[in-house]
């Protein structure tokens, strides 16, 4: 028999919604049916298989870098597949997502970025940072939805989150150790704060907070790939965005227009936001 999604009744998003609001993340179990997650594994080993310019070209670590000994040379991230899968924006719109975002927001959501994460074994991790320094979503702040297509675990590089930065100012990034995260940003833990790890299974979705510190370690298994999805989004009265998000789209899957973010935080105007 095929498992279906597990039905959400109100109070569980509820729930979910004031744990949210406090700790600035909460986890939503199960969100993806398995053969959802497989659904998934396949489209983007199809990705792999066949590279697709300007979003997937295998050989091309995220910050430019070019080694052919490091595992994301060959597996780096997908970007953005939602403008060229069907599937993908499917998942992207998911009707489970968008009730667990309206409920975060207190308002209907727009979609602006998917992403997604091989993490073959070996691959370096992703510094500690805040999403909203990328997105500049103006008013407000955005949410990630981050769903495990893996078991995530401290070995194979799960997610690490700093609960109850959710308020916490956006900062310019220091320089990361470029031993353990492909990317250059770092954002430090707040003094009295800890990072936590968040242990997934895969089809279970972390929605976070566009402030929440959050990052990862390196993948250190030595046969496991850490796959995930990652979606982001707006609240649908989002006035400004950085330019690379454009166009927005509603969760009907229309196309919502926004101004260019100008603005560039917390670095200054030489900095104006980047597809993170
Ligand atoms: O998946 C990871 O390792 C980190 C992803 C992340 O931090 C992000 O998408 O903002």
């Amino acid at each position: 028999m095929v498992a279906q999604p597990r039905p959400a009744p109100d109070q569980e998003i509820t729930a979910q919604a004031q744990f949210f609001a406090r700790e600035g993340y909460v986890l939503a179990p199960g969100l993806f049916t398995p053969g959802e997650v497989q659904e998934v594994r396949e489209i983007f080993a199809q990705v792999h298989a066949e590279g697709v310019p300007g979003h997937y070209e295998p050989r091309q670590v995220a910050d430019g870098v070019q080694n052919p000994d490091d595992p994301l040379y060959q597996y780096p991230r997908v970007m953005m597949p939602h403008r060229f899968n069907a599937r993908a924006r499917h998942f992207l719109l998911l009707p489970r997502v968008a009730d667990r975002l309206r409920a975060f927001f207190g308002t209907e959501p727009v979609a602006a970025q998917s992403m997604y994460y091989f993490k073959p074994p070996g691959a370096r991790g992703q510094a500690l940072h805040q999403d909203q320094f990328y997105l500049l979503v103006e008013p407000g702040s955005c949410v990630a939805a981050w769903t495990a297509i893996d078991d995530t675990d401290v070995e194979n590089g799960a997610l690490l989150v700093v609960p109850k930065t959710n308020d916490a100012d956006i900062v310019c990034p220091a320089v990361a150790d470029a031993r353990e995260s492909y990317t250059s940003h770092f954002v430090p833990v707040p003094e009295g704060l800890k990072a936590q790890v968040v242990p997934m299974k895969a089809g279970d979705t972390l929605f976070f907070n566009g402030s929440l510190i959050h990052g990862s370690g390196p993948n250190r298994s030595k046969t496991r790939f850490r796959r995930s999805f990652i979606c982001h989004y707006a609240a649908g009265d989002v006035r400004k965005i950085s330019g690379g998000y454009r166009p927005l789209i509603r969760m009907d899957g229309t196309e919502y227009e926004v101004e260019s973010q100008q603005s560039g935080g917390p670095c200054g105007e030489g900095w104006k936001g980047a597809l993170h």
